[in-house]
This record gives structure tokens, C-alpha cells and sequence, in this order.
């Protein structure tokens, strides 16, 4: 099949968040129907659509509860064939979020495995408890040990993420059955493929004790396993081939070996992946401890993906990360100009860009005091064990106020309405005060808004080959300039970035094709967070 998702720019909606068409304060699939001529307009040409199936919402529908209906609060099934139509009636594809790693403990397979079902008992993993404690010493992505014991039968099951999200056990090849079916069932449906939740801890070889290590105690016996890309390459030869569509895998803990045995061109499994080490180039060993962001040590590891992999899921942001100006940029003097050149940056590389709801607008983190305005499970979690390890309080909100995924769900900022214009009811989560500067309805006419720059650069992109299909070299990665070349059938073009509030000298010259600033030709100098792009 032809690989027309190479060319595609990527928009990520979290529905709950993005525009709320009944007043109950959650965003819903009518809102994102109002919206998609705005979308279209932004020049994108795929949307991923974070989860939309009914659940109980403990971790906002990562935790399932039925994989073949819509969330009541989103709307109706007839509303998602309609959002699929609308959609592609304007030229955008729709992929779905497949989160197979674990269903809701609500599911109908996960409440008859509980009650010892004999079918279904072996959907999930249930072993007896050791020493009165769990079965072994595995701990799981939001903090804890990653067994629940259950009163019902004594024994304990299995869950990497919340306790409400059993992880399911692939072992039962009746599981992969289910999945297989559930795919076919969107695809039938029209949708062009699927973002797949972190794919690459599905299969568990063993249930043994996890070496001693500060966390994911346990990951050595999940993560990247053979019988993981047996599962893959079974769904891409059993379903995924049939169709005209693609797979971005989320995952994590690779190394750039890791993620080519996963998405490889020759593997016949994913066609490209998430990776996190860019991601990680502000922490220490976990997200919640972090260090200073320096460009430099962003830059060389965003250089290496780009030449250790033909091909990238580029990203800046998404649902469970902070805000990219916020974090890699500068949202306060500079807030502009540094969200303009991480669109540059962003559109720029090899690979295909996804971006996220707002970023096209340069939102910010929130503005919240204290936790009272968090919803995130997980940052109730961890909240919680700061607690217990008697943190100081000031330090706790500080961890929370930082690295909490609610950083990226406040509601996109649609107009200087009540609420950025994103309900008429009272939201679900509260906006950023700062919608009435930072908003679309501001930018949408502004030929030097952030939105418009986006617009420009994707314009750019889709008439560039260059830019689309060229190769990636770096050419200077400094402590803050970061220059590279594309480089396509002879034709060459070059990135320059400043990360700093300082203008820079530089020995470069060219026709500037685009810029954050306005200007004709390069003049030696790189001004503060400039963004340009030489031909
Ligand atoms: O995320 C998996 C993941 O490993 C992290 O990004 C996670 O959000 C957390 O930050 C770890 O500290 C995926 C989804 O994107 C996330 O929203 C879900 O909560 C999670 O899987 C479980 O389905
Ligand atoms: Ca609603």
C-alpha cells in the first residue's frame, strides 16, 4: 500500500477537552464536528482522536469498557460515523486510540474473570499473593505495586497503570481473538488506523521478581518482548494489511534499536513509533524529578533518532506531557516567538508531525494553585506517596505543578468567552486564565499569530519534498543553536534554531524562505528565539 501517511501532519484531539457542544462542561464528538472545518483549515490532514469508547473515566478512557460503543458524554455511535464522514468529506482521515495493554475493570470480560468465569478467568492475570503481600515485587507506571488483591477469590491481579486497568494476558490466545475483531470493527468503519497505547509492554514472558531498580520493577520481563512482536506482526498480516491505513505505536523505554525492530520497514509490525528520550532530557530517572532543561543534551538526542531511524512520530506534545513553551521554550517574554520556533522545529524534521490540540495557538501550562483543580489519577497518585514519604507540601504542589499530564488538558482556548469559549456549563477541568490573551479566535485573522505561522509552515511543508521526504543531517548542535540540512534529489535546505533570549552571531547565509522574524536574508545574526528556515 502506498505510504501516504509520510506525508500526513498529524492533529491530536483529547475529546474531553477540546469543545463542548451541550453545555455539561466535557467536550464531546458534535464539538469536535463544529470545529473540523477550523482543522481543515489548519492544513492537517489526519486526526488522532485520543479515546472516545465508554468507560468509567478513571484514567479518561485509557481504561475501557467497551470497545465497540462511544462514551455517553462524547455522544453516540451515529455521532462518530458522522465525525468519520465530516471528516473525510474535508480530506482528513481519523485514528483511533487502540489501548490493548488493559481494559476498565468495568469491562464485561474483566467482571466475569473476577468472578471466576471459567472462560474469561484467563483474560487477565490472577496469581495468589506471597507472604500475605502481593505475587511478586513488580511496581507500575503511576506508582504502588502493580497487583490488587481481590477480596472475591483471595488473589490478585495484574495492572501496570491505575487499578481500575487490569492489564490483560496474552498468553490466552482468545485475547488477541477479541483484539483482532475489535480492529476490524473500526476499519470496517472508515477510520485509517490506529495510535496503539503503549504497545510495546503488552506480552509478559514471565511473572518472576523484577531486578532491584529505582522503577518499573518487573519492566525487564514486559518491555519489547519476542512474543510482543509475534503479536504485531500477527495483526499486521491478519488485519492491518487489508486495509488502506497506518499504526503509530507508543512506546515506551526504547532505545533507537528497540523502536527499529518495532517499526523497521521490513519488520511487518508498526509503521512508526513514540518514542520518550527526548521527552526525558529535562529529568532524572523518573518525570517527576527534573533537571534543568538544556538545549544542547534535546538537541544531540533528537539528532540521533532523526539518523538512527528512517522514519519518526515527531512530536513536542501531547495529553501526558507538559506544554512545549512552557517547557522547552519561554512563555513569558518570549512566548511568541519560542512557540514559533518549536512549530519550526516540530515541521521541520524527518518523520511525520503530530500536533497536539493548542500547541498551534502556543497554549501554556495551567495556571492552577493547588490540587484541588488536578484531575489526573495519576498525579493523585503520586501526590499521595509524596505524602506519605512526608514531602514538604510546597515541594509536592512543585512536582505536580511541573510534570502533571493536566498540564496539557486544560480546554483548548477557543475566543475570550467565559471559559475560552470551550463550554457554556461549567468544565470538567478549568481553563487557563490566560485564554483571554492566548485564544483562536485572536490569532485565526492574525497573519503573525503563532496559528498562522503553524498554517504557513504546514503549507510550506506539504509544496516542499525537501522537507517531506529529504534526508536529516546536523550540522551544528551548540548549547543553544541548533542547525540541520534536508537534503533531497540535490535540493537542500536549512533549519536554524535559537533556543535563547540572545542574538547570535552566525556565519550562514541564504535566501531566508521563512522566518519567525520578518526579514529577507540572513545577516549573520539569529536573533532571540528566532526560527529560520535558508534555501
Ligand atoms: O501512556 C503511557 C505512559 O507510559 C506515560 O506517558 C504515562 O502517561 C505516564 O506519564 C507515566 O508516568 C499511555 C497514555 O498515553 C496515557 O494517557 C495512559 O494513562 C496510559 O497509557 C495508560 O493507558
Ligand atoms: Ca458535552
Amino acid at each position: 500500500m502506498d505510504r501516504w501517511w509520510q506525508d500526513a501532519v498529524v492533529y491530536q484531539i483529547y475529546p474531553r477537552s477540546f469543545k463542548d457542544s451541550n453545555g455539561d462542561g466535557i467536550g464531546d464528538i458534535p464539538g469536535i464536528i463544529s470545529k473540523l472545518d477550523y482543522i481543515k483549515d489548519l492544513g492537517v490532514n489526519v486526526i488522532w482522536l485520543s479515546p472516545v469508547y465508554k468507560s468509567p473515566n478513571d484514567d479518561n478512557g485509557y481504561d475501557i469498557s467497551d470497545y465497540r460503543d462511544i462514551n455517553p458524554e462524547f455522544g453516540t455511535m451515529e455521532d462518530m460515523e458522522r465525525l468519520i464522514a465530516e471528516a473525510g468529506r474535508r480530506g482528513i482521515r481519523i485514528i483511533m486510540d487502540l489501548v490493548i495493554n488493559h481494559t476498565s475493570d468495568e469491562h464485561p470480560w474483566f467482571v466475569k474473570s473476577r468472578q471466576g468465569h471459567p472462560e474469561y478467568r484467563d483474560y487477565y492475570y490472577w496469581r495468589k499473593g506471597k507472604n500475605g503481600g502481593p505475587p511478586n515485587n513488580w511496581t507500575g507506571f503511576f506508582g504502588g505495586s502493580a497487583w490488587e488483591k481481590d477480596e472475591q477469590t483471595g488473589e490478585w491481579y495484574l495492572h501496570l497503570f491505575s487499578k481500575k486497568q487490569p492489564d490483560l494476558n496474552y498468553h490466552n490466545p482468545r485475547v488477541l481473538e477479541e483484539v483482532k475483531d475489535i480492529m476490524r470493527f473500526w476499519l470496517d468503519k472508515g477510520i485509517a488506523g490506529f495510535r496503539c497505547d503503549v504497545i510495546n509492554i503488552i506480552y509478559k514472558t514471565s511473572l518472576e521478581d523484577g531486578k532491584s531498580r529505582l522503577i518499573l520493577k518487573g519492566i525487564e520481563h514486559y518491555l519489547s518482548q519476542e512474543g510482543n512482536h509475534k503479536i504485531l506482526r500477527t495483526l499486521r498480516e491478519e488485519v492491518l494489511s487489508k486495509y488502506d491505513c497506518f499504526t503509530v505505536g507508543e512506546t515506551v523505554f526504547v532505545t533507537p534499536s528497540m523502536a527499529r525492530d518495532l517499526c523497521g520497514a521490513d519488520r511487518g509490525e508498526l509503521d512508526m513509533v513514540f518514542s520518550f528520550e527526548h521527552m526525558e532530557t529535562d529529568q532524572f530517572i523518573v518525570k517527576w524529578f527534573k533537571r534543568r532543561f538544556r538545549p544542547k543534551r534535546f538537541f544531540r538526542v533528537i539528532s540521533k533518532w532523526q539518523r538512527e531511524l528512517d522514519w519518526n512520530a515527531n512530536y513536542l506534545e501531547n495529553h501526558d506531557q507538559p506544554r512545549s513553551v512552557s517547557r522547552f521554550g519561554d512563555d513569558g517574554r518570549f512566548w511568541e516567538k519560542s512557540a514559533k520556533m518549536l512549530a519550526m522545529l516540530l515541521l521541520t524534521l524527518r518523520g511525520t508531525p503530530y500536533i497536539y490540540q493548542g500547541q498551534e495557538i502556543g497554549m501554556t501550562n495551567f495556571d492552577f494553585v493547588s490540587m484541588q483543580d488536578i484531575r489526573d489519577v495519576e498525579s493523585h497518585n503520586i501526590y499521595k506517596i509524596a505524602c506519605d514519604l512526608h514531602f514538604p507540601k510546597w515541594f509536592r504542589w512543585s512536582l505536580i505543578k511541573r510534570t502533571s499530564r493536566d498540564n496539557a488538558r486544560t480546554p483548548m482556548q477557543w475566543d475570550t468567552g467565559e471559559h475560552g469559549g470551550f463550554t457554556d456549563g461549567s468544565p470538567w477541568i478549568n481553563a487557563n486564565h490566560n485564554y483571554t490573551r492566548i485564544n483562536v479566535a485572536d490569532q485565526k485573522n492574525d497573519p503573525n499569530s503563532v496559528l498562522s505561522f503553524y498554517k504557513d509552515l504546514i503549507r510550506l511543508r506539504s509544496a516542499s519534498p525537501v522537507l517531506r521526504k529529504g534526508t536529516f543531517k546536523p550540522l551544528k548542535i551548540g548549547r543553544k543553536v541548533f542547525i540541520y540540512e534536508r537534503e533531497y534529489l540535490g535540493r537542500k535546505l536549512k533549519v536554524i534554531l535559537n533556543f535563547s533570549p540572545r542574538t547570535r552571531k552566525i556565519d550562514m547565509q541564504g535566501n531566508v524562505l521563512i522566518s519567525n522574524y520578518k526579514r529577507g536574508v540572513l545577516d549573520g545574526k539569529i536573533y532571540p528565539w528566532e526560527g529560520v528556515i535558508i534555501g
